[in-house]
């Protein structure tokens, strides 16, 4: 094993051995952890989707227009998901709560800093808000899962330095899903009312294990190759934040831990939330539907515009050769941009209607932290000019800014400088919510995901 703690899970023989509770009908819970929380949950909210079924089960949800079919399925009700819920106007909420009450209500490691993602996943999984006990509890638990085979890093010392870190990192999750519980002892015939558990258990395995990776990732592609090791006294962020290299960084640990947490979840229906939920319906276990999900995040029109927005901008700067290009120059590189068949990325979103308040959060800790950025004075400006440049071409619904336009400018302050590379982050955060639903879709039961599909031809038959 590529060790770095001890895993609950790591070994044949303990992965053996929660099989085998499995087969005989037992959950695998320790008194007062987040499993056993979730465990207590679980027949509640059973009963309370039995309920919903009962009462409203034959209640429309709402039209479904042949515009709505065609057209990306826009405004389509037809998916639970009840780890966080967006609102066109206000934005996310995670479990009820926004960004802003998260910030003031989840345990933070500096005094008055930024939530713990750890304790953002305790809130994803039941709904409630950890003490800073059960918190710790869960850094404590994903640090002793923190272990990759041997195998997994030859892979991806075999990549080619230039194949994406994106696709290194589902190759390597993909890779990972020899490790799967679920697999196994679906394999010898595990009963369905025990889904959740080995979901659980290769959720948090996935989870804890995805730093290693991504900073395998990193260090092969950018570095020397060598990482360093988990501290097992350390939070999620910490960790991840040394194994690439940045653990000394104050400041970058604590961008860390925002960004965790504000990418974490944007409800069901986006493209990596929905993929993960749909290829988990077909009992695909964790690891295969995280690394589906992950292939759709790498899309430029979802979380690789992260990479996009300060590749745009910095090849703006290189034309116009400064660092601080005047509104006149910007606002001609916009149209430029908009003339020559591109986006302009981080700006639009398919739900939202006004700033997205993950950008909001990133520009407030970016005031905080380094509002003399040169680059950060761009961004500004960007928000100033970009979204009259959209509205006047009279077809963007939100021409406002969505969570990527921010981030790169951060993480390019603390000197992680290598755009290729920013996907990965929104990835591990993305792994918390998309995995946290996962868990509530085998203990919900949910079934096999199966839309309606038509042809040109039945379209029209059906209304000529
Ligand atoms: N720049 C230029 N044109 C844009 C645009 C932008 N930022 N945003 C939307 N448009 C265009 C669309 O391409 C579409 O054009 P066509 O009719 O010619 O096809 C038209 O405006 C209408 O699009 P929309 O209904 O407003 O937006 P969609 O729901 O179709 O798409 C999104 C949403 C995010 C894909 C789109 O706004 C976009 O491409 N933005 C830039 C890429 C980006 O920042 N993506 C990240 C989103 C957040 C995330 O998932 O991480």
């Amino acid at each position: 094993m590529f060790s770095t703690g001890i895993s609950r899970f790591a070994s044949k023989s303990s992965i053996a051995s929660v099989r085998s509770l499995l087969l005989r009908g037992k959950a695998t819970v320790a008194a007062g952890s987040l499993k056993a929380r979730v465990s207590e949950l679980i027949p509640e909210k059973q009963k309370e989707l039995k309920e919903i079924k009962t009462k409203y089960g034959s209640k429309s949800l709402g039209e479904t227009t042949v515009d709505m079919a065609i057209g990306g399925m826009r405004g389509i009700k037809g998916l639970l998901w009840d780890t966080s819920l967006l609102d066109s106007e206000e934005g996310i909420r995670f479990r009820g709560l926004s960004i802003p009450e998260l910030k003031e209500k989840l345990p933070t490691v500096v005094e008055g800093g930024e939530p713990i993602p750890e304790a953002l996943l305790w809130l994803l999984l039941t709904g409630e808000l950890p003490t800073e006990a059960q918190s710790k509890s869960v850094s404590e638990d994903l640090n002793s899962r923190a272990s990759v085979p041997d195998f997994v890093m030859d892979i991806l010392d075999r990549c080619p330095r230039d194949l994406h870190p994106m696709s290194q990192l589902s190759l390597a999750i993909n890779a990972l899903q020899h490790e799967s519980i679920f697999a196994k002892a679906y394999d010898q015939g595990i009963n369905k009312a025990l889904y959740w558990d080995p979901i659980y258990e290769d959720s948090m395995n996935l989870i804890a294990k995805l730093p290693l990776i991504a900073s395998k990732i990193y260090s092969n592609v950018y570095r020397d190759g060598k990482i360093g090791s988990i501290d097992n006294s350390a939070d999620y962020s910490q960790n991840f934040a040394s194994l690439l290299g940045f653990g000394d960084n104050k400041g970058f640990v604590e961008l860390l831990r925002l960004y965790l947490v504000i990418h974490s979840d944007h409800e069901g229906g986006n493209v990596s939330a929905h993929t993960t939920h749909l290829v988990g319906s077909a009992l695909s276990d964790p690891y295969l539907s995280l690394a589906a999900g992950l292939n759709g995040l790498a899309g430029p029109l979802h979380g690789l515009a992260n990479q996009e927005v300060l590749r745009w901008i910095l090849s703006m700067n290189k034309t116009l050769n400064t660092e601080n290009p005047s509104h006149d120059q910007i606002l001609s590189y916009c149209k430029e941009t908009l003339a020559s068949g591109r986006v302009i990325p981080g700006y639009g979103h398919a739900v939202l209607r006004k700033t997205d308040p993950r950008y909001t959060a990133q520009r407030e800790f970016a005031l905080k932290h380094l509002k003399d950025d040169p680059l950060f004075a761009t961004v500004s400006n960007l928000y100033d000019i970009v979204p009259k440049v959209l509205a006047e071409q009279g077809k963007v619904k939100n021409p406002w800014p969505n969570v990527d336009a921010h981030s790169g400018v951060l993480l390019r302050h603390y000197g992680l400088t290598e755009q290729g590379y920013y996907t990965v982050l929104f990835a591990v955060s993305r792994a918390f919510g998309v995995l946290s639903q996962l868990v509530w879709d085998r203990a919900l039961g949910l079934p096999i995901e199966r839309p309606k599909s038509l042809t040109m031809d039945s379209i029209k038959k059906m209304f000529e």
